[in-house]
């Protein structure tokens, strides 16, 4: 195996307008994450992922970039962008930024110059196309509703945005538009940043041709879009120019790519990412805002697919991030056994094979928010696709039902520090969006008074993996990828193996561990008043139960 720093390490992904406002104006700012260092410090993790810094009119809350050599505004000034660096390297966090370079804002002085005319040298900076009569050049579609075309005034050209029409595509085709990047990217790091999340990475490269999709390939237009003909020869260039220069890593958000397709994107051999994020796990069930129902056998299978890679390649493994339901009230059960089954994902993501991403407030157990009514979300995504939504007859209750289950917005409510006004986040009461009415009962400071915490549970597991790089780097095999409750499976270490068992149901089950022996000993389960009963194998399982067993391969037959 290949030993790497970036494999050994727990990420923490922030999104800083939700995390904490140190200055009291309803928006979350940098000060405010100086602030929780000392926190980070506690839960033990080792590397610091914050959603974009950049200075932006968040129409996507700060994935549309105005300026990428400033600091938004409202988060503060490169002085305190410089002290967050700073204080991470002091308490040994590595700091990774958001890279968006897919496309920029509408407001960037490139796209403002190149819309202007179609002689101006920033024009190929971005995608022109002639319409169709009075139709879009194509039937190419945006995720956040209607066309990825939008027709200007000033020179009667569309211009194409995969996503809001405030976000228009770079033109990865344009030696400039590299050069330009690779400039930025050099900004950052000379500052000390220890690497780049790429955001939708995979869809930099557009195929020249511009033909329409198929039906088929509307259904899914990320996968469409993830296979762009110089997708590879534009990471090999950023990685040869930029990425290898440095003692840094680099993880894709490779949205439209399944784990069966593993692309070379992070195959080592390839130099270009360390690192992907794939969706097929987060998404389990998903069709767009629509979410289904889902088998926790499929749920086995795709954490089979994910960590049997080759030695070339290492997995991430999240259930949480900005863009997705939390994942209690998603994978877990958030009323009776929220506490448990919180518990039992925190097992579940830290003892997987691959690089484990936590999202901000997932270590407390934080909950999906129950919106009343469409007009309260505050994702761009929600009201884009209303009128596909009503166009297809569905109604709005029921798109609020699936709302309810899959938006974005559940992660990106207020953060709860403690039980008051605002979840402690701010001192204002008219902060930026909501806060959970649950803080009162999950909250970072009864956490961290509660040997029992979901936080301290989290703690205690980071502990275990960091004295372990036999866990970190253990194989990986589902013992029982049949059983419709239980998830059970073992990684094989050197000298030592795993064992984690977990019930995924609220229902008692009487279980037979399969490949055991009395040589195996508890280290850690979220049932500490649990006694062990376990006879000829046979384990009774309480609901949301979730326990790991050790032993030494001596003993292992
Ligand atoms: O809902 C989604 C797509 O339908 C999300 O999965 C998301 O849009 C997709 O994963 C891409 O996400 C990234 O790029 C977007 C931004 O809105 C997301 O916050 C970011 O994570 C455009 O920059
Ligand atoms: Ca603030």
């Amino acid at each position: 195996m290949n030993y790497k720093w970036w494999k050994e390490q727990v990420v923490y992904q922030i999104y800083p307008r939700s995390f904490f406002d140190a200055n009291g104006d309803g928006i979350g700012d940098l000060k405010g994450i100086i602030s929780k260092l000392n926190y980070l410090n506690l839960l033990g993790i080792d590397t610091l992922w914050i959603s974009p810094h950049f200075d932006s009119p968040n129409d996507d809350n700060g994935y549309d970039i105005r300026d990428y050599k400033k600091v938004m505004e409202e988060f503060g000034t490169m002085e305190d962008f410089d002290s967050l660096l700073e204080e991470c390297h002091k308490k040994s966090i590595r700091l990774v930024i958001d890279l968006v370079v897919n496309h920029t804002s509408d407001e960037h002085n490139w796209f403002t110059e190149s819309r202007s005319s179609k002689n101006n040298s920033y024009r190929d900076f971005y995608i022109w196309k002639k319409g169709k009569g009075i139709n879009p050049p194509n039937n190419w579609t945006s995720f956040f509703g209607g066309s990825a075309w939008e027709k200007t005034n000033e020179t009667s050209e569309y211009y194409l945005h995969y996503f809001s029409k405030k976000q228009p595509d770079l033109n990865w085709d344009n030696d400039k538009v590299r050069e330009s990047v690779y400039e930025l990217m050099t900004f950052w790091l000379n500052k000390g940043i220890d690497g780049f999340r790429m955001d939708v990475i995979p869809f930099i490269s557009k195929d020249q041709r511009f033909f329409n999709m198929s039906k088929e390939e509307l259904k899914t237009p990320e996968q469409f879009y993830a296979k762009g003909p110089k997708l590879n020869t534009y990471l090999k260039e950023m990685n040869r120019k930029v990425l290898s220069k440095y003692d840094i890593f680099s993880v894709g958000e490779a949205f439209g790519i399944s784990s069966e397709k593993m692309m070379t994107i992070s195959d080592e051999r390839q130099q270009e990412l360390d690192l992907v994020l794939l969706f097929d796990i987060i998404r389990i069930g998903r069709d767009d805002w629509y979410q289904g129902q889902w088998k926790l056998t499929q749920l086995k299978k795709l954490f089979k697919i994910q960590s049997n890679t080759d030695q070339f390649h290492w997995p991430t493994v999240f259930l949480n991030n900005h863009d997705n339901p939390r994942s209690v009230s998603k994978y877990g059960n958030e009323k009776k056994y929220r506490v448990k089954s919180a518990k039992l994902l925190a097992l579940l993501t830290l003892t997987q094979r691959g690089t484990p991403f936590l999202y901000q407030g997932e270590e407390i157990g934080m909950t999906n928010f129950h919106f009343d009514n469409i007009d309260e979300f505050n994702d761009l995504q929600v009201k884009g696709s209303l009128q596909k939504v009503l166009k297809n007859k569905i109604n709005k209750e029921e798109y609020l039902k699936h709302l309810n289950l899959s938006s974005r917005d559940h992660s990106r409510t207020l953060m709860q520090w403690k039980n008051q006004p605002q979840g402690g986040f701010s001192k204002n009461e008219n902060a930026w969006f909501f806060v959970n009415p649950n803080y009162s009962e999950i909250n970072v400071e009864d956490n961290l008074k509660d040997p029992e915490s979901v936080f301290n549970f989290y703690r205690k597991i980071i502990l275990i993996r960091k004295k372990s790089k036999e866990l970190i780097y253990a194989n990986y095999k589902d013992l029982d990828p049949e059983h419709s409750q239980i998830f059970c499976y073992k990684r094989l270490g050197q000298k030592q193996t795993y064992l984690v068992i977990l019930n995924f149901s609220s229902d008692y089950v009487k279980y037979k561990i399969p490949f055991f022996n009395s040589k195996y000993h508890l280290i850690i389960s979220n049932n500490s008043d649990k006694i062990l009963h376990i006879k000829s194998n046979f384990i009774e399982l309480e609901p949301w139960d979730a326990l790991m067993f050790k032993t030494s391969n001596k003993y292992e037959n």
